[in-house]
């Protein structure tokens, strides 16, 4: 078989580049290790930035997230006992963020991709991009015991942090930046309504919560836990009380508790591989990057890196320059380092850490005290997390 750009992974990035190129005429094919159903199964980011919106609408696939998704102006820091509202709208000269599971993104793009008639091959297993320093790459995989081989002219890496495009890449091509922080988040998703009507970031002694939802009946809400804990530890009542806990009292009182029916634990960690560009093999969102979800970066950098090698693919093809190719890398990292910065920053501000004491946590609250009375200072948080521009 021969594509012109083979896409490894049919996650958010994947599925997104996949839309942009056949939108543009160029043929594709996406190979996932597992499938449909799996991969609609993860509960994952919930905070889209107008970037990604605008994006998503350009691959078509935007008209059940403006019907049934929440556009959000702000949201609130509680430290301290009090509750403090980010006005991003104001604060960002008239931006907003849009809060829209990634499982409702990525079930939108998968539609609009059966639609379109574009293949996808799910539960590929030992997929391996090959050839890519050189003029002729392909991608070689098993499905259903039969191996098989793809020709193309471009393999784009879009298969996360545990894939194996960044790990084909030889070692003394690729450089990596780590930190891991020495904590998780133990996630529920509940139907409920959600305490607020926008979210909540809270720094409180006994750790971060964060209040988020998925729609006005379906409540998403994280805390801070170490990393040795166990979800099978958690009942849905000590979760709850661990979060009122947590929060001030006026939306403690107010929290609505349910029955869970999703429960996980997720470590935290800011890692960037550089460069993300090898021949004609291209690292594509989580493949190429981690950010803590602290600021909701992690599916909109995978949004920005798709759109600027969707860019450059678009101008290979259409204008037969490879300048937009040759830049992707820099583009891309440019923003992807501001993101980590960002995400950085409010792991730091928002999170207990094990070994910084009552003044690690004096510390923080001055921040936020300063945070929350300085206008540039809010400017500040309210232009990144809105989204820098690409
Ligand atoms: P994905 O979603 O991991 O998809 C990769 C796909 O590649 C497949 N794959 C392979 N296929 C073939 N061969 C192989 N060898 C393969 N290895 C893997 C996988 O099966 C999968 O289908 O990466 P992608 O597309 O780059 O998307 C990235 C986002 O998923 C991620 O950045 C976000 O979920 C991060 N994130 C958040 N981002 C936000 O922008 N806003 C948020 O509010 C937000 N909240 C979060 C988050 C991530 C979280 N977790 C669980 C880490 C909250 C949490 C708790
Ligand atoms: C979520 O809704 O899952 C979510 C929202 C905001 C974040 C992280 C996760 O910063």
């Amino acid at each position: 078989m021969r594509t012109q750009v083979v896409i490894i992974g049919s996650g958010p990035s994947g599925l997104l580049l996949g839309q942009l190129l056949t939108g543009a005429g160029i043929d594709n094919v996406i190979l996932d290790r597992v499938g449909k159903d799996y991969i609609l199964g993860r509960v994952r980011a919930g905070v889209l930035e107008e970037g990604t919106v605008g994006l998503l609408d350009k691959a078509g696939s935007g008209e059940r997230m403006h019907a049934e998704g929440l556009p959000h102006d702000g949201f609130s820091l509680t430290f301290d006992g009090r509750d403090h509202r980010i006005d991003l709208f104001g604060l960002s000269g008239g931006k907003r963020v849009m809060v829209y599971g990634q499982t409702e993104v990525t079930r939108d793009l998968m539609e609009q991709r059966g639609k379109a008639g574009a293949p996808t091959i799910y539960d590929a297993t030992d997929v391996e991009p090959r050839n890519f320093d050189g003029e002729a790459p392909f991608v070689t995989y098993v499905k259903d015991g039969v191996s098989h081989r793809i020709d193309c002219d471009f393999i784009a890496g879009c298969d996360g942090y545990h894939g194996v495009s960044r790990r084909s890449v030889p070692e003394g091509a690729i450089r990596t930046f780590e930190k891991v922080y020495p904590f998780g988040w133990l996630g529920v998703l509940a139907d409920v309504p959600p305490v607020d009507h926008e979210l909540i970031y809270a720094n409180h002694p006994r750790g971060f919560a964060l209040c988020s939802m998925r729609s006005l009946t379906r409540s998403r809400y994280y805390i801070q836990c170490s990393l040795d804990e166990k979800t099978e530890d958690w009942s849905d009542d000590r979760f709850w009380d661990e979060l009122r806990c947590r929060l001030p009292a006026h939306h403690a009182e107010a929290l609505v508790t349910g029955a869970s029916f999703e429960k996980s634990i997720a470590p935290l960690r800011s890692f960037v591989a550089e460069p993300m560009r090898f021949g004609r093999l291209f690292l594509v969102g989580d493949a190429a990057h981690i950010v803590p979800p602290t600021g909701a970066k992690g599916l909109n950098l995978a949004a920005s890196d798709v759109h600027y090698l969707f860019s450059g693919l678009a101008e290979h093809y259409r204008d037969r320059s490879d300048a937009g190719i040759e830049a992707y890398s820099a583009r891309a990292l440019a923003r992807v380092w501001k993101a980590v910065r960002f995400s950085w920053w409010m792991t730091t501000m928002l999170h207990r850490f094990p070994d910084t004491g009552d003044f690690g946590q004096k510390i923080q609250e001055a921040e936020l005290d300063y945070l929350t009375h300085s206008r540039a200072a809010s400017t500040a948080l309210a232009e990144n997390y809105v989204g820098l521009p690409f």
